[in-house]
């Protein structure tokens, strides 16, 4: 850390055509947002940039499929996304877009500074797919067909998404255009080619061991395991680094700026990061700032950190690294923290099936729920996949909800809210500590160490780590309390020095912990600083809390008068007060749903064909069971007398674990009256009772109605 360093810091920009579910907070925009605001308390010079991605094929498809325009769907998911991420916290300084024109220079000035430089960006012309329908080329997500590695069966023409592999489209086994439905062509077109080749040898040590032009860049040990361990199986596998194509035929995007290039644009992987430096610039531009300070500047002034998610690793610590390098004025990223997938309930997101909630919904569906914004990042980062996938569980938000923020957290700072106004007119108590330095860093030795393995493991960005030791300071001040038990000595001597003592502690300990705190859940920092009658943590604030626990002066001076009690986490499993477990049951509720409708879907295949003759070799009867009793010793049958007209019969029938004899008495049945006669347990059956099962496995009779007699035959 250092203060005369820039920090630039970048969430992915999320594609402006659809909604942003609970994953892709906690994959790249929670984890950037807990770094940014840690960095301004420690009163760092920091930009926080982020915007809307809004080229590329998958918005055109979607465009075609509805009738609409793409700028239609940009317009409306770049508002959303950006007002949800406000709502949320996400405390981005500049959230741009790359439909702006100065996004489009920005693009098209560093292709042209490639192409001039020569040796980096070179003309090709190969076969691609066209679409005659529609007469257009087709961009590989136009493409659909078998992948080659597993068989599936929609392969897409970049990536299977079921087994993951990269492909290119001519790789696919039957083609199919995606607009027409047609098999496609291959037709002749001129594209650019980025030399991805030339660039193996240094990505390979700056990704290694952290070498930039034969100084030290990055300790590449900070770098996450996962992270390096991906780029290098990229940068070992030879397809990975052939030259690639960064123009397309499409009519959305940013033209290709070179003559002759008409109905050509930059592909989209090729202009969405340069949208993190045409970002920086809009926000420098409007903030009197010098976005070159932020982007051409040596490791020792800039640190520049992408947040992503995992499916994003090779754009952001490869192909955007070498581009940047290519140029030759840009700096490369200090570390890309990329995080795993987040499932839910045990599955992956899913909107077509319903499974999962996005950002907004959450919103709208807990507006009743007080700290609904903190609930949800709090949840989120205890859980965040840093490492490896993690699943959210409505149960563990539940359990970090009531446990972490409520009893913990809430409870420590009530209890000293409340006695502080009960003892202490709500004035912070003059104990003798507060003026002796030596002993009151003693005693707040604690709280510093615990602060300090926050700072830590946010620095490592271990952000469950930090949550964890932020929790740990929380407890220690809740047990600090209770085995000072001033209520106790107050009984004996009101004016005993412990009393004054432990709640001035304590004073100091909630001051600090809403300062950590704010990082993570900034909406309770807040309320927790106007519990205490202070401002806001401004930014820098944290490094004056550093100093003063380390010349142990106080957070909080003797005298300041703080706030009255107010409740910061309602539980939610309260005894008297269900709202807010009724809010997450109706959420499960959806999911219960979700899997019965699945489970009512999931009839069992047709079985092959069959003849007439087969069909009339039954004799089903229509009858009315008359007696119905267990067979001893067994679980599942049921020995029944079935009057069916011209006889009884008997039969023993599998539904006692259905079905009580007394149920059964009465019911109007459909009997296979010509099954060859079985010895069941002893029993003679004489026919079969036929039965139907539902979605859920329950058995019914198959019945003939109530009208009808004993004895008809079904034809
Ligand atoms: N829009 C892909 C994604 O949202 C892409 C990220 C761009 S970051 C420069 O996963
Ligand atoms: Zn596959």
């Amino acid at each position: 850390m250092d203060k005369n360093k820039k920090y630039l810091i970048t969430s992915a920009l999320p594609y402006a055509n659809g909604a942003l579910h609970l994953g892709h907070l906690s994959g790249a925009y929670l984890p950037a947002d807990i770094y940014v605001r840690y960095l301004r308390l420690q009163g760092r010079d920091v930009a926080f940039i982020c915007g809307s991605d809004e080229h590329g094929a998958a918005i055109t498809i979607r465009a075609k499929k509805e009738g609409i325009s793409p700028k239609d769907i940009i317009d409306k998911y770049h508002s959303l996304n950006k007002s949800t991420f406000e709502k949320l916290g996400i405390s981005f300084d500049y959230y741009h877009r790359t439909s702006e024109k100065l996004h489009h220079e920005t693009a098209q000035g560093i292709f042209k500074k490639l192409l001039e430089k020569g040796g980096e960006l070179e003309e090709k012309t190969t076969e691609q797919y066209y679409d005659e329908e529609f007469k257009q080329f087709l961009a590989d997500r136009y493409i659909t067909g078998e992948c080659p590695k597993c068989g599936h069966s929609e392969a897409y023409g970049d990536q299977c998404e079921k087994c993951g592999s990269t492909l290119s489209p001519t790789e696919l086994v039957n083609p199919k255009s995606t607009l027409s439905g047609n098999t496609p062509i291959l037709k002749k077109t001129k594209h650019w080619y980025f030399r991805l080749d030339k660039h193996a040898d240094w990505l390979r040590d700056w990704i290694k061991n952290g070498m930039l032009d034969g100084k030290q860049h990055h300790d590449s040990k900070t770098w996450k395991k996962h992270v390096v361990g991906q780029c290098l199986s990229w940068l070992n596998d030879k397809e990975g680094l052939q030259p690639r194509s960064v123009t397309r035929d499409l009519d959305w995007g940013i033209s290709v700026p070179v003559e002759g290039a008409d109905g050509k644009v930059l592909y989209v992987w090729f202009d969405a990061p340069i949208g993190y430096i045409s970002s920086t610039r809009q926000w420098a531009l409007e903030n009197g700032k010098n976005w070159e300070e932020y982007w051409k500047q040596g490791p020792d002034k800039l640190e520049l950190v992408h947040f992503i998610g995992k499916d994003n690793i090779v754009f952001h610590c490869i192909i955007f690294p070498a581009m940047l390098k290519a140029h030759g004025e840009y700096a490369l990223p200090m570390n890309v923290p990329a995080n795993q997938f987040l499932n839910f309930e045990g599955r992956k997101f899913s909107k077509s099936k319903g499974w999962g909630i996005e950002q907004h919904e959450y919103l709208e569906e807990f507006k009743d729920f007080p700290n609904k914004e903190d609930a949800l990042r709090w949840a989120l980062i205890r859980n965040m996949p840093e490492n490896r996938d993690s699943d959210f569980k409505w149960d563990e938000f539940v359990d970090h909800y009531d446990k972490d923020l409520a009893d913990n957290l809430g409870n420590f700072i009530n209890r000293v809210v409340v006695l502080t106004n009960s003892y202490f007119e709500g004035k912070v108590p003059a104990a003798a500590i507060a003026d002796d330095e030596a002993a009151f860093i003693e005693k707040l030795k604690p709280v510093k160490k615990l602060a300090n393995s926050v700072i830590d493991e946010i620095e490592k960005f271990n952000f469950r780590a930090a949550a964890a030791a932020l929790m740990e300071l929380s407890s220690w001040g809740n047990q600090y309390l209770q085995d000072a038990a001033p209520w106790a000595a107050r009984k004996s001597d009101p004016d005993a020095e412990i009393i004054k003592e432990s709640l001035f502690v304590s004073l100091q300990t909630v001051a600090a912990l809403s300062i950590l705190c704010e990082p993570f859940i900034p909406f309770t920092s807040l309320r927790i600083r106007q519990l205490l009658n202070l401002p806001k943590a401004k930014n820098g604030i944290l490094e004056l809390v550093e100093a003063k626990l380390k010349l142990g002066k106080p957070l909080i001076p003797v005298g300041h008068k703080i706030g009255k009690p107010a409740i910061l986490f309602a539980k939610i499993h309260d005894r008297k007060d269900k709202s807010r477990l009724e809010i997450i049951e109706r959420q499960k509720a959806k999911l219960e749903a979700v899997l019965a409708a699945e489970k009512a879907n999931e009839r069992p295949p047709i079985k092959p064909e069959t003849t007439f003759d087969d069909f009339t070799k039954l004799d089903i009867r229509t009858g009315t069971v008359l007696t119905a009793e267990a067979v001893p010793k067994t679980k599942k049958l049921l020995k029944l007398t079935v009057d069916i007209g011209i006889e009884t019969r008997t039969v023993v029938s599998g539904i006692a674990e259905h079905f009580k004899p007394e149920e059964v008495v009465g019911k109007k049945v459909l009997l296979l009256a010509n099954l060859a006669p079985r010895k069941l347990r002893g029993v003679v059956s004489q026919g079969m009772v036929l039965m139907a099962e539902d979605a859920e496995g329950k058995l019914g009779f198959v019945s003939a109605g109530e009208a009808w007699g004993n004895g008809l035959t079904v034809r």
